[in-house]
């Protein structure tokens, strides 16, 4: 028989799928494979059902969106997850939100840790005052329950940042059972120790929450340099006064958002940072063709 579910976790080739309030193992044909269309989480997929609840993929039907960092199909919202430490990588964070807006995803910047200090929590203002919600919580005060309003009306949430910013530690505020291993920083290198290796997806409140496996690379999926600066919304108003209506903001003369942020207008190491992304871009395409 054939039944549609959501993939809730996937672990080397074996995927959970939820359906009709079951969960069944399910493996994915290779064909669906080699079409390059990998089963992930968040997915929605059709299964024939075998017995003992195991079944076998069928299709994967159309996704809404999808990130590649971390890995995850149909979400609603994404908390990119910064702290006070490890160091936040405001330069990840960065590359998180521009591939949530060019994914139709509205991105949330939580600042966790905040029982320890506020300085992160500053910071992230500074740098995404006009571009996305800054949210402060901590995993130990039952502020994390903050979280909880973004997932109101069946949304689905993943988590996204560095190992060890407490991606887990928020889950298990929100829901104890979960149980989810949590780790710490190591001493010599000063990051995260990686203790989430697969993502997973939770029923939170009457939402949905996914934990994912924290890293500290991303790349900007499949954007071009010349439309980079079209995924931030604060340069798009600023652009207005630029002399070209075509700026980069990076060379060209009479640039509103460079003199924005030499005004202090615009966060200056937010707008050095956006500068650093489109030379890197330029240069993939110049190797590239
Ligand atoms: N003081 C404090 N410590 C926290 C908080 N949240 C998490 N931690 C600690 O930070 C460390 C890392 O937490 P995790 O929840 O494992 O972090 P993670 O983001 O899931 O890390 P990965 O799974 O490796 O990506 C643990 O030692 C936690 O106890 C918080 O709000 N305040
Ligand atoms: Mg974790
Ligand atoms: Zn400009």
């Amino acid at each position: 028989m054939t039944k549609r579910g959501t993939v809730i976790k996937s672990v080397g080739g074996v995927f959970t799928v939820a359906a009709e309030g079951q969960t069944y193992v399910c493996f994915a044909p290779k064909k669906l494979r080699y079409n390059d269309l990998d089963v992930v989480v968040g997915d929605k997929v059709t299964f024939d059902e075998l017995r003992r609840g195991k079944g076998v993929i069928a299709d994967i039907l159309p996704r809404r969106n999808k990130l590649l960092r971390p890995e995850i199909a149909n979400v609603d919202v994404c908390f990119a997850v910064i702290a006070c430490q490890p160091q936040p990588d405001f330069y990840l964070c960065d590359k998180v939100l521009i591939n949530c807006f060019q994914q139709h995803i509205e991105p949330i910047v939580v600042v966790n840790k905040m029982d320890l200090s506020s300085d992160a929590a500053e910071e992230a203002r500074a740098n995404y005052r006009d571009v996305a919600e800054v949210v402060c919580v901590s995993a130990f005060d039952g502020s994390a329950q903050k979280l909880c309003d973004y997932l109101h009306g069946g949304k689905t949430a993943c988590f996204a940042g560095q190992s060890a910013v407490g991606k887990t530690s928020l889950l298990n505020a929100l829901l104890p059972e979960a149980n989810g291993q949590t780790g710490g920083i190591s001493a010599k290198s000063g990051r995260g120790v990686h203790t989430t290796r697969h993502s997973a997806l939770y029923e939170v409140g009457d939402g949905y929450l996914v934990d994912t496996c924290g890293f500290s690379l991303c790349e900007l999926d499949g954007i071009r340099s010349d439309e980079l600066r079209l995924y931030l919304d604060d340069f798009v108003t600023l652009s207005r006064g630029c002399k070209y209506s075509s700026c980069t903001h990076t060379a060209e003369p009479d640039c509103a958002v460079k003199a924005a942020a030499e005004k202090g207008v615009l966060c200056k190491s937010r707008y050095e940072r956006y500068v650093e992304e489109f030379n890197e871009l330029k240069e993939a395409e110049k190797n590239r063709y």
